[in-house]
């Protein structure tokens, strides 16, 4: 993309303006560029970076998000053991273990449980900086897990409720002085109580369409709020058992270590990757004459935002404004910062995002303490050069 890219080359290949308007989104809640507005480009990232990083592995640009829903053929995907391809017509998704009725059901059996619509947006655990490539935001179609496992009837002694995928794979599992080689499928848990809370969902539909292979298809499960790894594609089975379950993407892969103060003790706790940490990220600045306006991001767990700010170099942060077409409570939300006076030169801009709990985005010197790289939600200071 150039710097002179244009309100058309922007919304090229994605949700057209009238489709929205059909959808009763007013046009002006949209950030996709006016007219006259061009990119200014950032100057920490290459212009023209790819998006399809790998055979298997997409991610978008955010520099180009020109509404509140990715559109299927752009929103992100990354797997473990590749995109399997699950033919919808013979498709059983499988309930076993602790169930008074274990259960095969057909996609037609799901959607006559009564289908609903959900808006979530999420990010890799592992998505950061610069590109921040790794997010998206659906309107997904399909029926809460509480149902489908209400049809089963979930038995009492029943703690933990396993969620495998299609796809699988050899993994080597190491036990003291043995590595043991075993065909593993790519498998998620979730508590109890968890499992049986209003949110998690199982989608057959993004956008209104049915789901692509890279975005799960047939059938796969949302957790709103938390991250991307939670979201297990190609369902196949959801087993119910009363131990924890410790495969690898669940014990092992998906871990964040970090250092807190303990009783003025530095203690060193290991946690498994689960709800969405607090962000914020600037995903383009724009130029309308001598106007210029910041875009960015807003992902986190559901909790309720209190405010969204945009610091220019060292001066106050300033409030940005929140598009109402993202306000639902798991949709990511998009802001907008009129920057007004930027002068010629190099400038450094940052957001931050403070939920109303008082909980506030960090710096990345605040999460110095954070050894591993995934759950990176640190405040992204980015430059911009303006002629
Ligand atoms: N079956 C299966 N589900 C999976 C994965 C996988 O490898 N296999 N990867 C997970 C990870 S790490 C992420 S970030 C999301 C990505 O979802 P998307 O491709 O729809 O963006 O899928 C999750 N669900
Ligand atoms: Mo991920």
């Amino acid at each position: 993309m150039t710097i002179q890219s244009t309100r058309r080359d922007i919304l090229k290949g994605s949700l057209a303006v009238a489709g929205l308007s059909v959808l009763g989104i007013p046009e002006w809640a949209l950030p996709a560029l006016a007219q006259s507005e061009t990119l200014v480009p950032f100057t920490d990232i290459p212009e023209n970076f790819p998006t399809v990083t790998a055979a298997d592995r997409r991610i978008i640009d955010i520099r180009k998000i020109d509404g509140p829903f990715t559109p299927k053929d752009q929103f992100f995907t990354t797997q473990h053991y590749g995109h399997p391809e699950v033919d919808p017509a013979t498709f059983r998704l499988k309930i076993s273990g602790l169930v008074d009725r274990p259960a095969s059901l057909s996609l037609d059996e799901l959607r006559r449980m009564g289908g609903t619509e959900l808006v979530a947006g999420f990010e890799c655990s592992g998505n950061r900086r610069p590109l921040q490539g790794l997010s998206g935001n659906g309107r997904w179609t399909g029926v809460p897990l509480r149902k489908v496992l209400d049809h089963a009837g979930v038995k009492a002694q029943a703690r933990e409720f396993v969620f495998f995928g299609a796809d699988h794979g050899t993994e080597e599992v190491e036990f003291r002085t043995d590595k043991i080689k075993v065909e593993q499928q790519f498998g998620r848990s979730l508590s109890r109580e968890k499992a049986l809370s209003p949110e998690p969902f199982l989608a057959y539909s993004l956008n209104g369409e049915p789901l692509t292979r890279h975005q799960g298809s047939p059938l796969r499960l949302i957790v709103p709020g938390w991250y991307g790894v939670a979201n297990v594609k190609w369902l196949a089975q959801i087993h119910v058992q009363e131990e924890q379950y410790l495969g690898k993407f669940q014990a092992r892969w998906y871990r964040t270590m970090r250092g807190e103060i303990i009783d003025g003790d530095m203690k060193w706790v290991e946690a498994a990757v689960t709800h969405m940490q607090l962000k914020s990220f600037i995903a383009r600045v724009t130029r309308d004459g001598s106007r210029h306006k910041v875009f960015g991001v807003v992902l986190n767990d559901g909790t309720p935002l209190k405010s969204v700010e945009v610091r220019v170099d060292d001066g106050p942060w300033q409030a940005a404004a929140l598009d109402p077409s993202t306000s639902g409570k798991y949709s990511w939300k998009l802001f907008t910062y009129a920057w007004n006076g930027a002068t010629a030169g190099e400038h450094t801009l940052v957001s931050r995002v403070t939920d109303v709990n008082g909980k506030v985005q960090p710096t990345s010197e605040e999460l110095s303490n954070k050894k591993t790289f995934l759950e990176d939600n640190s405040q992204f200071p980015r430059k911009v050069m303006i002629s």
